[in-house]
């Protein structure tokens, strides 16, 4: 069983405890098992076959441990369904649009008896919220709007989600005997943000039982169809996934096709037109008379349109064949370049580890230096610090910088910005900090102009460093807020401040296309993982992916620095 799915049940169990008015610290217990565990990093169903105390990991207790076994041994959670039994269904569904807490949700179930997206719709359509307490026209207006986003992203995944279904299943696929490639291709090989099915290809010998393996994995809900060349399957998650088993002769033009995007092919075809070739999934062939040419590899399909090949994540159809043309392809950045990591959270506010074990996970990454930079107070959920608990911080930082070789620890924080612009912390202590981080965590409905004032005068603080999480969105939860993002990177261009992007996978933040215009802007960039746990220092892979889809290049980022060189920057 997947992470996912154990973390899902505890996620309901928050919200169903939610809608029923219950303590809100035991709502949040099971809010941050759930958190904790679709971010681990390593199988809990393996861990407990391996006899391992899941009590041990920061975040799980004794009844998110039983629970866990519970599920793992049986499939199912018996405190999960009496819950069910209590809550109408429909009410959880409700909780996932933008805007909407438990507390609204019970009032538009008492008095509207509204208990789906489909009635909320409609109630709102006919102007009925408006009476209720607490809500207004505005209600009405945000409420429909965050029903149009829900149904956008419906029914898609989160890339990172997407990766653990992706490595389980393709580990068990590896196995099957005459299967000799497999390949994600799609939205997946793309690393767009986020993916809406899996597509997986595959090259195997006669007699090769991939299909029926395929068909016959755990996770499976659901067999959509199965053929000898094409199957499709729904997971339990109900993420679907396609296997396509192809001739080694047209794979390469097969990889090419279905890892798109779209667009991209279209115009690679048209391409081909001009030159009298055709391109299809089956390979590259002669106009006139039909005659194969290529195919079996994907840089078959570039060459014959005479283009070096372009990496798929640049495949939107964004200038990038333009670029292959003209010999300017940007030589995208690799995870490999990456130096260091410059926002993380220890225990001094709400991340699981303490700066030394944070500092030990990033060095055996390879690692030459991170920067420790915890919550200021104004994050009061988050345990965030003020100035004395801070100057306190920073000496146990200097510390834990002695107790480790070859490796450096720089004093950071990640300091709020306040709705006037001003910082949630003095400047004498920002100024002790080596890496000052500013970021919104509050107020997030301002006025654009508001918003964009807001942070141009943080980013004026000549203390600040680095614009963390810039903004504020979090994918398929959270649109962006309001901010004229153009003046922002001017104003940080303007006076050294480099733009974050944020490579925790709920944000993705700056994302692909608004990195891809900083830099075209002349700003830098750092790509910073946020972790919250030394685990999580391994999601900087999405942040690398984010920054590639940017076409952002090694050069632009400041975490691609040696220690020295980046100091300078900083200062
Ligand atoms: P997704 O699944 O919504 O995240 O996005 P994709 O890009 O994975 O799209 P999907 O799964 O529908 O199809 C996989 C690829 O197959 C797609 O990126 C390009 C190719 N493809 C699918 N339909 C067409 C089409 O009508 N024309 C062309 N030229 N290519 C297509
Ligand atoms: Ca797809
Ligand atoms: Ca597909
Ligand atoms: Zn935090």
């Amino acid at each position: 069983m997947e992470n996912k799915t154990i973390a899902d049940i505890f996620t309901e169990i928050a919200d169903l405890l939610d809608i029923q008015g219950e303590n809100p610290f035991r709502v949040r217990s099971y809010r941050n098992a759930a958190r904790t565990i679709e971010d681990l990093g390593q199988s809990l169903e393996s861990l407990v076959k391996a006899g391992k105390n899941l009590e041990e990991i920061p975040g799980i207790g004794k009844s998110i441990s039983e629970k866990t076994q519970e599920i793992l041994a049986t499939g199912k959670c018996r405190s999960l369904e009496e819950l069910r039994a209590r809550v109408p269904p429909g009410l959880t569904e409700l909780l996932k649009l933008e805007g909407l807490g438990p507390k609204k949700v019970k009032v538009l179930y008492d008095e509207l008896a509204v208990d789906s997206v489909d009635r909320l719709e409609k109630a709102a359509q006919a102007g009925r919220l408006r009476n209720l307490t607490g809500m207004g026209v505005k209600t009405e207006e945000k409420i429909l709007k965050s029903i149009e986003h829900y149904r956008a992203g419906m029914g898609r995944f989160k890339l990172s989600v997407g990766f653990q279904y992706a490595e389980a299943l393709l580990r068990h696929l590896q196995g099957v005997p005459g299967v000799k490639r497999l390949d994600p291709a799609g939205s997946f090989r793309r690393r767009r943000e986020t993916i809406g099915d899996l597509d997986i290809l595959a090259i195997c010998g006669k007699g090769c039982k991939v299909m029926d393996r395929f068909t016959g994995y755990g996770d499976v809900a659901e067999v959509l169809a199965k053929g000898e060349t094409k199957s499709s399957i729904r997971l339990k998650c109900g993420l679907q996934v396609d296997l396509r088993v192809l001739e080694e002769e047209s794979y390469g033009a097969a990889l090419h096709y279905f890892t798109g995007s779209k667009a991209h092919n279209v115009a690679i075809r048209e391409r081909a037109k001009e030159k009298g070739l055709k391109i299809s999934e089956y390979g590259v062939f002669r106009a006139k008379d039909e005659k194969r040419v290529s195919g079996a590899q994907e840089e078959d399909v570039f060459k014959a349109v005479g283009l070096p090949p372009i990496p798929p994540e640049l495949r939107e159809d964004r200038g990038e064949i333009q670029a292959a043309e003209r010999g300017a392809l940007p030589r995208l950045i690799e995870l490999s370049e990456i130096r260091g990591d410059l926002q993380m959270h220890t225990t001094a506010s709400d991340g699981k580890n303490s700066i030394l074990e944070m500092a030990r996970k990033a060095k055996e990454m390879g690692y030459a230096y991170i920067a420790i930079t915890d919550h200021s107070k104004a994050v009061r959920v988050a345990g965030g610090m003020d100035e004395k608990q801070l100057a306190k911080h920073l000496k146990e930082i200097e510390k834990a910088n002695g107790q480790i070789s070859g490796f450096r620890i720089l004093k950071g924080v990640e300091v709020d910005i306040l709705p006037d612009g001003t910082l949630d912390l003095k400047d004498d202590i920002l100024r002790e900090c080596e890496v000052v981080l500013a970021s919104v965590h509050s107020r997030f409905n301002m006025e654009e102009g508001e918003m964009t004032r807001r942070v141009i005068q943080a980013i004026r603080n000549p203390n600040v460093k680095i614009l963390a999480h810039p903004t504020g969105r979090l994918i398929l939860e959270r649109e962006p807020f309001k901010i004229n993002l153009q003046e922002v990177v001017k104003a940080a261009v303007d006076h050294g401040v480099v733009l974050e992007i944020n490579a925790y996978p709920d944000r993705l933040d700056l994302k692909d296309v608004d990195a891809r215009m900083a830099r075209d802007m002349g700003a830098k960039l750092a790509i910073d993982t946020d972790a919250h746990s030394a685990l999580q220092l391994e999601l900087m892979k999405f942040g690398v992916f984010t920054a590639r889809r940017g076409w952002i290049e090694a050069k632009d980022v400041v975490n691609t620095l040696p220690l020295q060189e980046l100091l300078k920057i900083l200062k």
